[in-house]
């Protein structure tokens, strides 16, 4: 009991969330996306990078287009504050992945490459964690892979020839929180 409150303390203290990819530099919020989905949920996107999808979704207000914003892609993200930083890929390429968890909670995960016209995947997952960050691990037994990885861009044929077409998406449900992060890379192949 003392240590839940402990633990309830220190989550109250620090008041941000909770995971996303730093490695590569994935997409980030900005006047796009604030005017794509509304000053509530960009609010949230800008004030925490860590945080759940799902507390974004509680502030949506009357500025918000669903038909531009997706927040369940991407995060909501756009493209359009974003095109000066897609990667180019080649398929068979194997690219390093960083994700930073700020607190963990059990749930499942997956990296794919996205679609981002249709916002769906394309192919199979690249990487997929049946269980993610389970929380009931001590540090020592947290799986190295969560945090560090690779990939390796399969052949995506012409799909991904032009910038805005596809993303290598993280994804990344936490059931015992009921909370969604997701993080999108962009790229290219040539
Ligand atoms: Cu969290």
């Amino acid at each position: 009991m003392l240590r839940d409150l402990l633990v309830l303390t220190a989550l109250v203290g620090s008041a941000l969330g909770h995971g996303k990819v730093t490695i590569p530099t994935p997409r980030a919020p900005g006047t796009a996306a604030q005017a794509a989905c509304g000053a509530g949920a960009y609010k949230v996107l800008t004030s925490d990078l860590w945080g759940p999808i799902e507390n974004a979704a509680a502030k949506v207000d009357s500025g918000y287009n669903a038909t531009a914003c997706h927040l369940y892609f991407c995060k909501g993200y756009q493209f359009d504050d974003n095109k000066s930083n897609v990667y180019t890929y080649t398929p068979g390429q194997t690219v390093t992945f960083h994700v930073s968890i700020e607190a963990r909670h059990t749930g499942y995960a997956n990296v794919s490459v996205v679609d981002l016209a249709a916002r769906t995947t394309i192919g199979k997952p690249l990487y997929n964690w049946p269980v993610y960050t389970n929380n009931s691990l001590g540090p020592p037994d947290w799986p190295a892979d969560e945090t560090d990885f690779s990939i390796t861009l399969p052949d995506v044929g012409t799909k991904c020839q032009k910038a805005g077409a596809c993303a290598i998406q993280w994804y990344w449900y936490a059931y015992s929180n009921k909370q969604t992060y997701e993080s999108c890379v962009d790229f290219v192949t040539p």
